[in-house]
């Protein structure tokens, strides 16, 4: 049989221990932090569980799009884009039993016995379902306080065949949040193109690539850690999408960077979280930043998020908008795509914006990073 880690902490196996994630290690009664989570102390929290100052972001009421007051909510939507890259929507049309049975059916996912979880398991980056732990398992140095579940929600019919039959309601239970979700996004798309200020022709072919775009759907799993200062339930990363839009339970945990301060968003009991991706950031030529986040573990209570990750159907090029490039603001990003990002992050961690840093088209007028 394979040793298992001491529960002191002390390094004892092989990593193939680490690999089985984080859900396996508690199962074994864990009492300080293996060191292969431990996080340099410049990365970690300073105050542990969810300390660092609360933030208020902004908070769209999508049933005001529907309404005369929808410029001023573009406005509101357009302005907290650019100045943190998130913003938080209510009255969003996905019900909360929707939301509790995403979480619900993940959450037993967790539950099922390591083997079972185990036929999901797998390296391919393109697999239509994949759990795993920490954030990319094959080439963190550290792994990071998470297991996940990531289901492909597009296209269907050639996806869903993959999705786990166990726990049997589990499909029924994506297969709901995913077209709600789907939808929303959608809807925060058009929002988003009106205040970039496309017009409705060019938003019309940006919404119709859109329509036929890449979801993955990925529930996060962070259970209670018993040194939560030690190391982190996500390091500081971008997404790569266009927005993702996020089910936070009420634990706090989720933080972003924000004029070089790590700031907690405190969870609103209802509201999703939505964030600019990297794509987005691309396609607005800088102008929508996305922006690097992280998650923080706590000694008590398991944490649960599920987050969705819209972008451009996974062959189609992502460049500036032809519409917000002009001579005042030159474009200053390379054309990528998704065998571009794949390799990336197969080949590197994935910190600090590096992606899209690498995109960034350095010609003597734009010497600045992105
Ligand atoms: O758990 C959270 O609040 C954030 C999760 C996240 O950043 C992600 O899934 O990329």
């Amino acid at each position: 049989m394979e040793p298992a880690p001491g529960t002191d902490g002390k390094e004892t196996s092989s990593d193939s221990w680490y690999l089985k994630g984080v859900v396996h290690l508690c199962e074994r009664g864990m009492t300080t932090v293996p060191a292969k989570y431990v996080f340099p102390a410049s990365d970690r929290s300073d105050g542990g569980g969810a300390a660092g100052p609360n933030m208020e972001l902004s908070i769209i009421d999508l049933s005001d799009l529907h309404t005369p007051n929808r410029t001023a909510v573009l406005r509101s939507l357009g302005k907290a884009c650019e100045e943190y890259g998130f913003f938080q929507v209510i009255n969003h049309g996905v019900s909360e039993e929707v939301i509790r049975d995403m979480v619900d059916v993940s959450k037993r996912f967790f539950d099922l016995p390591f083997e079972e979880r185990s036929r999901y398991m797998s390296s391919d980056l393109n697999a239509p379902v994949r759990c795993g732990t920490s954030f990319n398992q094959n080439t963190d140095r550290v792994f990071c306080w998470r297991d996940f579940l990531k289901l492909t929600y597009h296209p269907l019919p050639l996806v869903l065949p993959h999705w786990p039959t166990s726990p049997t309601d589990l499909r029924e239970g994506a297969l709901s949040y995913g077209r709600h979700i789907r939808s929303l996004f959608l809807e925060l798309v058009a929002a988003v193109l009106e205040a970039l200020g496309l017009d409705s022709e060019a938003a019309d072919g940006v919404m119709e690539e859109l329509k036929d775009g890449t979801q993955v759907m990925v529930a996060n799993f962070f259970p209670p850690c018993p040194e939560p200062n030690r190391t982190l339930g996500m390091p500081p990363h971008s997404d790569f999408g266009f927005l993702t839009l996020l089910h936070q339970d009420g634990v706090r945990g989720l933080q972003i960077q924000h004029q070089g301060h790590w700031l907690t968003v405190e969870p609103l009991a209802g509201a999703l979280v939505v964030n600019v991706g990297d794509h987005l950031e691309i396609f607005s030529n800088g102008r929508y930043r996305s922006v690097l986040h992280r998650v923080l573990v706590n000694p008590s209570v398991v944490r649960m998020s599920v987050a969705s990750i819209h972008s451009f159907p996974a062959g189609a090029v992502v460049r500036p908008a032809p519409q917000v490039i002009n001579e005042a603001n030159p474009r200053r990003y390379k054309d990528t795509d998704f065998a571009t990002f794949l390799n990336h992050l197969f080949t590197r961690e994935s910190k600090d914006k590096n992606f899209v840093k690498s995109r960034v088209l350095l010609g003597p007028e734009n010497q600045e990073e992105g």
